[in-house]
């Protein structure tokens, strides 16, 4: 039997073997690595494809904003235009209205005067006064004037004077030529008598002759010729009937 070259032999299987045996390391390696690598192949493509999209919709999305943008500035600068609009129209308005408040501040003091003196008129109108006169030309005859008011108060030379009562018999005479006066600046509603009193002829025999006057708001009534012809007798001479109005009347 004829002897190889061991050397050469083992040599050669030895390399068939590493190196069959590192190719088999190396496929089952790439075998069970292959996976993973097409995996991450594919993750990469996706990753990719997302991206792009994700681009897309965010250039989208940014033109989107801008446009909204541009929109809502065109609106603000509207709306600033409509604010200075009508800040202008305020102004004018309240100008306006500082005119309107003088005018309406005038009027009104106008009115509260024109009130004041209707008030004034009013209460002149609404009150008279009363001035009775008694005036008698005969001689040393002593003629007495009595005026009751509406609540029964009579005044003459004994009370001039009545508290709690307005009137006054302001002058009083004694002696004929003579002359007795009664004033009431503000006459009451009610009836008002006038009554004379010859209290004493003191020597002169004739009969006493007087003329009442009495004066108020809207004339004077005269009543003339009054004989008077028994002493200390009072003698009704009128009756003056104050409306609540001022009017007097002499039923
Ligand atoms: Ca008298």
């Amino acid at each position: 039997m004829k002897r190889r070259d061991r050397s050469i032999n083992i040599f050669n299987l030895s390399m068939l073997d590493v190196i069959s045996g590192a190719l088999g390391a190396f496929l089952i390696i790439m075998i069970i690595l292959m996976p993973y690598y097409e995996k991450e192949s594919i993750d990469y493509q996706r990753i990719i494809e997302q991206l792009q999209t994700e681009v897309r919709r965010a250039q989208e999305a940014a033109a989107e904003a801008q446009a909204a943008a541009r929109a809502a500035e065109s609106r603000a600068s509207e709306a600033e235009a409509r604010a200075q609009a009508a800040e202008d129209q305020l102004t004018q308005l309240q100008e306006s209205m500082g005119d309107a408040g003088s005018v309406i501040a005038d009027l009104r003091g106008q009115l509260a005067e024109a009130e004041a003196r209707a008030r004034t008129a009013e209460e002149k109108l609404g009150f008279t006064y009363l001035l009775v006169t008694v005036k008698w030309e005969t001689e040393k005859h002593d003629v007495d004037l009595h005026v009751t008011d509406p609540t029964g108060a009579e005044f003459s030379y004994e009370r001039a004077t009545i508290p709690g009562r307005p009137g006054e018999l302001s002058l009083d005479d004694v002696d004929g030529p003579g002359m007795e006066v009664w004033v009431l600046d503000r006459a009451g509603a009610g009836r008002y008598t006038i009554e004379l009193n010859l209290y004493g002829k003191k020597g002169n025999p004739e009969n006493a002759r007087a003329t009442v006057r009495v004066l108020y708001r809207d004339g004077v009534k005269e009543f003339e010729n009054i004989v008077l012809t028994r002493e200390q007798t009072k003698q009704r001479v009128a009756v003056a009937e104050v409306g609540a109005d001022g009017t007097v009347r002499f039923p």
